[in-house]
């Protein structure tokens, strides 16, 4: 990585001095070509579009907030990862629709474990015709425990929630302990809808070695489906794999946002203490993640994540090349460290001026905001760490209809940060 840096930093300086070089020595060489000589108007350039000013406001406090997601009515609806799913209306006042306690409609079969309780939260493209709101969580209605997504319909007055449809019922979750951890662990979680209006399903390998790459489960795997939870048209699953799956080769993902223009998604995975990636995915691809131990290795719990998978003991790794040669190539990563990414989202809207365009992602345990400049592939070519918004975990990074953007973080707020 230090080696590659430094090339492309020393290149253009090296660039500049040849060129800088070969003027020097055309001026005493009668043998040079006629030089071709630039226009005397210099080239017209583009405005530089500035940086925009932040100003964040503390618009909520809530208990392990993870996720929030918008009506077209600026209405606001957020999830807590044990309590369940509650709606802020534009005056501030907050209901809890659907849960445990004092919730307008119970889920009893909802519990909350380790990592793993209520995540994702989606709102529905058609929303102001059928009132869909989606979200992802833990349930005790299947044997063993599952992560599920529920569709839920919300009323015209954000009062309560009717006609629960469980859409997903089946995704993995680690339901015991192991080496590794507790129960709980690596159960993904994001939920949002495509520009292609279909909603993407992020999941976690729960610690379970042949799980990214068992296109059988739906663990490790970012799933694409239609509204009732049916496998969309257009996956490119491998053949004898469940339909619903999009990409496979996952550790856990966190993070999904859809770039504006092309509509690519990119997903943001946590790394297993070495390499958090940024990854662009196409239908049918493989992630490169497998921690399952190849031949003659063993690991704990047959789970090679934090250690090797390989005969040469060399740590496992998030995009195995080697084994993997068509993986889906990260765009960027977190320095080769691991520190907890996990939401991210596309910046749009003039006033974030020279960031439009832009990624954002947020790396929990950095307690940072990073802001990925893309090329026309989707690979990085610059970050930044953004100052305004660090010091937190952040969960979640959102924009909202009024293209300010919102977070969660862990210890308990909801942000609602301006541009200008
Ligand atoms: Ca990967």
């Amino acid at each position: 990585m230090h080696g590659l840096k430094i090339r492309l930093l020393v290149f253009p300086y090296l660039l500049a001095f040849l060129l800088a070089g070969c003027g020097g020595s055309n001026d005493g060489d009668a043998m040079a070509p006629p030089v071709t000589q630039p226009p005397t108007q210099p080239p017209t350039q583009p405005p530089a579009a500035g940086t925009p000013t932040l100003t964040r406001t503390t618009i909520a406090s809530a208990s392990n907030p993870w996720d929030l997601a918008f009506a077209p009515d600026g209405t606001m609806f957020y999830t807590e990862r044990c309590a369940g799913l509650s709606v802020r209306m534009a005056d501030g006042t907050v209901r809890r629709l659907f849960g445990n306690g004092s919730a307008a409609v119970a889920a009893n079969d909802l519990f909350c474990e380790g990592q793993s309780g209520v995540h994702g939260v989606a709102v529905d493209p058609d929303f102001a015709n059928n009132r869909f709101v989606y979200v992802y969580m833990l349930s005790n209605l299947s044997t063993p425990d599952t992560n599920r997504v529920v569709r839920l319909t919300v009323d015209s007055g954000y009062t309560t929630v009717s006609g629960r449809t469980d859409i997903i019922t089946d995704i993995s979750y680690k339901d015991v302990g192991n080496s590794h951890g507790g129960a709980g662990n690596h159960s993904g979680g994001r939920i949002r809808f495509g520009s292609d209006g279909l909603l993407y399903v992020t999941t976690g390998d729960n610690h379970n070695g042949p799980l990214p790459q068992d296109l059988t489960r739906l663990g490790g795997k970012v799933l694409r489906v239609n509204r009732d939870g049916t496998a969309a048209s257009g996956n490119s699953t491998p053949s004898g794999g469940d339909a619903r799956i999009f990409t496979y080769g996952h550790r856990n993902v966190q993070g999904i946002a859809f770039r504006p223009g092309s509509g690519q998604p990119f997903i943001c995975e946590h790394g297993p203490g070495h390499t958090d990636e940024v990854t662009p995915i196409v239908a049918g691809g493989n992630g490169g993640w497998s921690p399952a131990p190849q031949a003659g290795v063993t690991c704990a719990s047959n789970y090679c994540g934090y250690g090797s998978n390989r005969p040469d003991g060399a740590l496992t790794r998030m995009t195995d090349l080697e084994v993997f040669p068509n993986a889906m190539r990260p765009s960027w990563t977190n320095g080769g460290s691991s520190q907890g990414m996990s939401p991210c989202t596309f910046i749009s809207g003039s006033q974030w001026q020279s960031w439009e365009g832009r990624l954002l992602v947020g790396i929990m345990g950095g307690t940072r905001v990073e802001l990925l400049q893309l090329d026309s592939i989707g690979m990085t070519t610059g970050n930044q760490s953004v100052s305004s918004l660090g010091g937190a975990r952040v969960r979640s990074l959102v924009l909202g209809p009024d293209n300010a953007l919102y977070t969660t973080t862990d210890a308990g707020e909801i942000w609602r940060v301006v541009a200008n």
